[in-house]
């Protein structure tokens, strides 16, 4: 019993984690002697003496140097920065704390006065860019009380974000766009039952507002997707939940989303991105393919693509490259949040990716998908806990972002060397036969078949060779 309570507050801390940042954690150093207090206008720079984080190549020893994403490089036909289009999230990069259910934060970055104020919300923001400019990345994801604190009232929240929105306008100049927004719709108690899915209709109004807000936002912003993570969307026990008529209300509350993003002329497609469970117990989104035959249940195919984030794909018993492929073969793949858990552990640890076999097969179905663009990789990962230096902030993305090319750079030489696509061609080779492709044709009627079955006698079935297919995938590494 005990192991299982733990367990669930441990499931949870990803959000219990926004929440510690939420009620205004101090985090401005003693030792600064007040330097940072106060709330005002940041003079200097954000991250002293970090330059810009450029190219040097493998043999590299330099840690805040790529190794192996070269932005300009071109790889089959296409730019590196145009097969990843790179995000950073500003909700872990600018508002984890390493605050855990267990422990307080552990992160003091300079320029926090520990607070949650307006001022402080735009210091922030000037803080983002400064570092989206230095690691040589053009987009960046948010919610709209990331970047903003929620007000007394609504108008009062919409007031807030439009004074932070019109600064990081202003901040973002020509290059710089958010890759997508979001609306948080699980951390305000008015959210415990679900937004779209809470059993009252006041919560749902409330809910649609906000995400009406951040369309807007988002919009006006140039960004190029909107998501939706229904956090909250789902149930604790089935004995006090209409499930069908939550679906109901989902289906409706994502045709209204439809609707408004056509009426504003609001360009980006929208994606919904799967998770199992964390923080309700079961999730309406549960994976890529649930999420695939809620979409078709409510005729909302052509409107909607997923976002898969590895580690939600691993929570799902799932792994990211069968996420993806689910997504893709489905016409649905529209954008990753790029992180990984932790395999002897069971919950969210929104880590950045570092294994490079994860990132090959990631790479793999990117390429198959022709690349992701409108969407991209946003690095919804944070820094663990005891990573605490300003400068751990670069390395956990330059790791996360050399990996991810990485990935590229073997997934292409697999490609190009053929040997593992032979073995999936041969291995389908009797469905190239005049029977195998009238079956395909969908022309293999029963009758037919039973009469060769007799004919043919047992058949012979040949290997697998799935050795030989980690062989391939092994040497391309
Ligand atoms: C939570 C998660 C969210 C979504 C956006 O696990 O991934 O941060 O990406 O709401
Ligand atoms: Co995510």
């Amino acid at each position: 019993m005990k192991g299982g309570r733990i367990l669930l507050l441990l499931v949870c801390s990803t959000v219990i984690t926004l929440g510690v940042f939420a009620a205004g954690p101090p985090t401005c150093p003693a030792d600064l002697g007040g330097k940072c207090s106060g709330s005002g206008e940041w003079e200097g720079e954000f991250f002293p003496g970090i330059p810009k984080i450029k190219y040097e190549g493998p043999s590299s020893k330099n840690p805040l140097a790529f190794k192996w994403y070269n932005a300009e490089e071109e790889i089959l036909g296409k730019k590196m920065k145009d097969w990843m289009r790179f995000s950073i999230a500003f909700w872990h990069t600018f508002r984890g704390t390493g605050g855990d259910p267990f422990g307080a934060p552990t992160k003091y970055w300079p320029w926090e006065d520990g607070t949650n104020s307006l001022a402080m919300a735009k210091r922030r923001m000037r803080a983002n860019f400064e570092f989206l400019e230095k690691i040589g990345v053009d987009r960046w994801c948010f919610h709209d009380r990331d970047i903003a604190p929620d007000g007394e009232t609504l108008e009062e929240s919409n007031r807030n974000l439009d004074e932070v929105v019109a600064l990081a306008k202003e901040l973002q100049g020509t290059k710089i766009r958010p890759l997508w927004g979001t609306a948080q719709l699980f951390m305000h108690p008015r959210y415990m039952h679900g937004g779209a899915t809470s059993s009252e209709v006041g919560v749902y109004a409330y809910a649609a507002a906000q995400v009406k807000k951040a369309m807007e936002v988002t919009h006006y912003l140039g960004g190029e997707n909107y998501v939706f993570w229904g956090g909250r969307e789902g149930y604790q026990s089935l004995l006090n939940t209409d499930m069908e008529r939550e679906l109901d209300h989902l289906g409706r509350f994502c045709e209204a989303a439809v609707a408004y993003k056509k009426k504003i002329g609001f360009n980006g497609t929208l994606l919904i991105e799967p998770k199992p469970q964390e923080p309700t117990k079961h999730q309406y989104d549960w994976d890529a393919a649930t999420t695939a035959n809620f979409l078709r249940k409510y005729g909302l195919i052509g409107e909607f693509k997923l976002n898969i984030e590895c580690n939600h794909a691993t929570l799902s018993g799932h792994s990211c490259h069968h996420e993806l492929e689910t997504a893709r073969i489905n016409g649905l793949l529209g954008n990753i949040d790029a992180n990984t858990g932790d395999p002897q552990i069971g919950w969210d640890t929104d880590q950045f990716m570092t294994d490079i076999s994860e990132a090959t097969l990631v790479m793999l179905s990117v390429i198959r998908n022709g690349g992701l663009a409108p969407g991209g990789f946003n690095f919804d990962a944070k820094l663990r806990r005891e990573s605490t230096d300003v400068e751990d902030i670069f390395l956990a993305h330059i790791s996360g972002m050399d990996t991810l090319a990485r990935g590229l750079r073997s997934a292409v030489k697999l490609i190009e060397d053929g040997s593992l696509a032979e073995l999936v061609r041969k291995r389908y080779q009797s469905f190239d036969t005049e029977i195998g492709a009238q079956v395909e044709a969908g022309k293999g009627d029963f009758e037919t078949l039973e009469k060769l079955a007799m004919k043919w006698g047992e058949p012979k079935v040949p290997s697998a060779k799935q050795e030989l297919a980690e062989m391939f995938f092994q040497s391309a590494l």
